[in-house]
């Protein structure tokens, strides 16, 4: 009986260490973490990313790098739930690669509560995610107005055009566009340059116009634009000039400048809000060439600075770190010496062959990320924009 006994101990004591096995196999899983860059981002699959699973349950601390696939792989986790985290750092170089823009970023995912069944494999897609990269440019710049098909001169249609060259959508809520006080080289004999160019830090507006809106109002996509017209018609009609290259009809935005003698028109284009202005009838950008600047600040910030030995009104002092992007076009290749932005926003300029040729000054396009265009960005005017016959407003045709 004793004997019994003891063989029926070890057997049950076999079989519990046999379920036991058993339970430990069942219980651990595969997992398979995928970590994709931001939606931008060309290719997606991340490769060589540090993933971290983190047990909620005893802290145990597993990691991997992830594959060309994008794919880090763990194998015998314990059922639980976890948190997964993935951090990435990209050098300026690999940041070109991959999105067009060439700066440093840190980027980083991480999923709580992850939960691993016992002995079910297990996938998640985690997506890293950090500041945007790229900022918004003038695009295009068409400001040397069109001859009429009897030689008259016309400069109503031109326009400014505002790219989103960033890998995420901004938000063009309060955006400022300025132009920038100072003749455009020696269009007459005793013409001075600006009397600011001594001030490195700053650009002095003659006129400022701005984007409405309460902060999420008006989201611009990264490659996509904004047409800023000085006034939003079809130029092209028999009324105004059948010789116009443009058609501004569907601009974004207008500069609508209302006057008690409506000498500017209200077209059904919205319009900027004036916040600052000494032009005459309408925002017309000098035809010889004009520095232009966007950029966000509260205007009431900005200070109101007299032009030293004139009595036209003062100008906006607008610093040049608020400025978002610039561009600078002067009257001829011998014009350097007015130029009227500071090397630190723009080290350079365009210049047209002559007024009213209907010439534009477009962007140049650095790389396509998956279709979308990055615009160049090197803070020269001279190198980043190309002179073209004619405009191409929303488009690089
Ligand atoms: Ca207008
Ligand atoms: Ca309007």
């Amino acid at each position: 009986m004793k004997q019994f006994m003891t063989c029926l101990a070890s057997a049950v004591i076999l079989l519990v260490s046999c379920k036991r096995d058993k339970q430990n196999e069942l219980s651990t899983s595969g997992v398979v973490v995928t970590i994709l860059y931001p939606p931008a981002y060309s290719p997606q699959q991340a490769a060589g990313v540090t993933v971290t699973l983190t047990s909620l349950t005893d802290g145990q601390v597993k990691t991997a790098v992830s594959g060309s696939n994008g794919e880090a792989s763990f194998t015998d986790m314990l059922p639980g739930s976890y948190s997964i985290s993935a951090a990435h750092n990209l050098s300026a170089a690999e940041a070109e690669q991959l999105t067009g823009i060439s700066e440093a970023i840190s980027l980083n995912a991480i999923q709580n509560n992850a939960v691993i069944t016992a002995g079910l494999d297990a996938r998640f897609e985690l997506q890293l995610q950090g500041s945007a990269l790229g900022n918004l440019v003038i695009k295009e710049v068409y400001y040397t107005g069109s001859r009429t098909p009897s030689g008259g001169t016309y400069f109503s249609d031109q326009f400014v055009e505002i790219y989103n060259n960033a890998t995420d959508t901004i938000y063009l809520d309060s955006l400022c566009i300025a132009d920038i006080y100072g003749v455009s080289g020696l269009i007459n004999p005793d013409n001075p340059p600006s009397p600011f160019q001594d001030d490195n830090d700053h650009v002095y507006a003659s006129s400022i116009w701005r984007i409405p809106g309460t902060g999420k109002d008006h989201p611009l996509a990264p490659g996509s634009s904004i047409i800023i017209a000085q006034d939003g018609v079809n130029h092209k009609d028999e009324l105004l000039n059948p010789a116009s290259p443009v058609d501004l009809s569907a601009a974004d935005w207008e500069t609508y400048n209302e006057r008690e003698d409506g000498r500017d028109a209200d077209s059904p284009v919205p319009n900027l809000e004036r916040v600052y202005f000494t032009g005459g009838f309408d925002w017309l950008i000098t035809v010889f060439g004009p520095g232009l600047v966007i950029f966000k600040e509260d205007f009431d910030k900005l200070e109101q600075v007299p032009i030293p030995g004139s009595s036209l009104a003062p100008r906006i002092k607008i610093p040049n770190a608020v400025v978002i992007d610039a561009f600078e076009a002067l009257k001829d290749a011998e014009s350097a010496g007015f130029k009227r932005i500071p090397p630190a926003l723009d080290a350079g300029f365009v210049f047209a062959s002559d007024t009213y040729t209907a010439e534009s000054f477009r962007r140049k396009t650095a790389s396509a990320i998956n279709g979308r265009i990055v615009l160049q960005d090197t803070n020269n005017s001279s190198n980043d924009f190309e002179k073209l016959e004619t405009p191409t407003p929303g488009s690089f045709d």
